[in-house]
């Protein structure tokens, strides 16, 4: 069996597993490719927080599993991560770990909430992202402080590093659409678009924005 599991490639055991499921009755695994994904700026520099979504065209979304959960902190006066990618439906932390008090509000039409000032080691209860859409969070207290939250309808998603890469780890084969956006871009600015078609043989995803990032603002001199 070892032998023959290594004389063919990953992508003939799709027959092998159905077969092997029939005997044994263990599940299948679902064929599910990794497609590279490289963002760069209008100067072909590496962008990072790029986050990236596809959605499967002809075929339905997996059903969302447990609701997920996410966390935002408020550490060093900032909100980490900068730029958070949820499906639809996850809750988002806000834990604070500073000093400081920290305070949350969003004005967006995605997910409008507010978390009154709150204090070292206090997780108030979780917010429930709902709805598709982008959401910028801020601290009413601490004006350059600000998170971004992409909820996106589709398991899907990515975010760039530094290097300006990431992938996608668990396409199913088919064709989707691929989406890339970027804080800069707000809600004003559509994010971009391709159309791919997922395989083992699937190129990397390669994206050029036509701007060159604003960096995030820094804490105050003060802090
Ligand atoms: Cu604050």
């Amino acid at each position: 069996m070892k032998n023959l599991l290594s004389s063919i490639s990953a992508r003939k055991l799709g027959p092998l597993m159905l077969a092997c499921t029939l005997a044994t009755g263990l599940p299948s695994l679902a064929l599910a490719a990794k497609v590279s994904v490289q963002a760069v700026d209008k100067n072909g520099a590496a962008m990072a927080d790029v986050v990236v979504y596809a959605t499967p065209i002809g075929t339905p979304l997996p059903p969302a599993g447990k609701a997920e959960t996410a966390t935002i902190s408020q550490s060093d006066m900032q909100f980490s991560p900068y730029v958070t990618v949820i499906r639809v439906g996850t809750q988002v932390k806000f834990p604070n770990y500073d000093k400081m008090e920290h305070h949350v509000k969003s004005f967006s039409a995605a997910k409008e909430f507010e978390i009154k000032t709150y204090e070292r080691g206090v997780v108030p209860p979780p917010v429930m992202f709902d709805k598709p859409g982008i959401v910028i969070v801020y601290c009413l207290l601490h004006n350059w402080m600000r998170a971004y939250v992409l909820a996106v309808d589709t398991p899907y998603f990515a975010k760039t590093e530094q290097a300006g890469t990431t992938s996608l780890d668990q396409l199913p084969d088919g064709n989707y659409e691929i989406r890339a956006w970027h804080p800069n871009m707000g809600s004003v600015k559509q994010p971009l678009v391709q159309t791919i078609k997922v395989s083992d043989q699937t190129p990397p995803v390669k994206w050029q924005f036509d701007f060159v990032p604003i960096p995030r603002k820094a804490k105050a001199a003060s802090y």
